[in-house]
């Protein structure tokens, strides 16, 4: 499947141009201004208890962006993770553990800069994609994310494989529009889309962050990524965690559709 063909709104395909060159508008003069550079990026992420894997994660964002891109940790660890988070670097910000979209929704809204990058603390995600995320909001992406389950996601343990292969059948049939990918913990975003939407969810705001902008117009594009084995324990419930998201979804498919009428 090309890249086009596996953006997820039909105006994103008729974006046509160099990824590389291709410049954000001006949101006050409407002209074409610089392309935005790692420099404008903030990658965020929740972190509990991962001192395994965060200084690998850390790491990698570092070499990928030249040490320009800033990293924001919502923490809530009792073991050393927030201490290495700061001596890479990391804006730690404490929080008591209240789940996944407690920690990210704080996450995503911390940042000044106007590319904001979730991801995991887990090595999971491919900070290597990082320079196709942020070429595919300079050509006009609000929202770009990443697609686990394109090449199979055999990292994955077997139940959630199949559990957001459902996920993504009924979020698509939900919305009216195909998605491959609903509960990635890997996109780029606008950071004027995630400060202009009210989010509701917690363990399902991986889904949310997907399906509102994407049901108010934005241009949403999916991106093929790679999985990797988790460091650490996974810090999500499969089932309790499952059956909230598969209600997330539900809740916010219909709720973006009463807001059309
Ligand atoms: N601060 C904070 N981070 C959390 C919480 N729950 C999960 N996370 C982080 O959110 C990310 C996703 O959780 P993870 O265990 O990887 O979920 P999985 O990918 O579904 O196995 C990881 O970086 C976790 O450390 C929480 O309650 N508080
Ligand atoms: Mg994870």
């Amino acid at each position: 499947m090309s890249d086009s063909a596996h953006a997820t709104n039909g105006s994103a395909a008729a974006v046509d141009g160099d990824a590389d060159t291709v410049s954000h508008a001006d949101e006050a003069t409407g002209e074409a201004a610089e392309p935005y550079t790692f420099a404008d990026l903030s990658v965020v992420m929740g972190t509990y208890n991962e001192e395994e894997a965060i200084g690998t994660v850390l790491e990698d964002i570092d070499e990928v962006t030249d040490g320009e891109a800033e990293v924001v940790c919502v923490d809530g660890s009792s073991d050393r993770t927030p201490e290495i988070a700061r001596e890479h670097g990391a804006t730690v910000i404490e929080q008591e553990p209240q789940g996944y979209g407690v920690a990210v929704r704080e996450a995503v809204l911390t940042p000044d800069r106007p590319v904001v990058v979730t991801t995991d603390c887990d090595d999971t995600y491919p900070m290597e994609a990082l320079p196709e995320f942020l070429a595919a909001i300079n050509d006009g992406a609000d929202v770009v994310s990443g697609d686990r389950l394109y090449h199979g996601a055999e990292a994955m343990p077997a139940f959630n494989r199949l559990g957001n292969h459902a996920f993504a059948a009924i979020a698509s049939l939900l919305m009216g529009e195909r998605v491959h990918d609903t509960t990635t913990g890997m996109r780029a975003y606008r950071r004027e889309v995630v400060e202009e939407i009210g989010w509701t969810e917690n363990t399902g705001l991986s889904a949310e962050l997907l399906i509102r902008p994407l049901m108010r117009g934005h241009d949403v594009r999916e991106r093929p990524i790679h999985y990797a084995e988790r460091l650490g324990e996974t810090k999500l419930d499969p089932i309790g965690g499952g059956a909230a998201i598969a209600k997330s979804i539900v809740t916010v498919c219909l709720e973006e559709q009463l807001r059309r009428f």
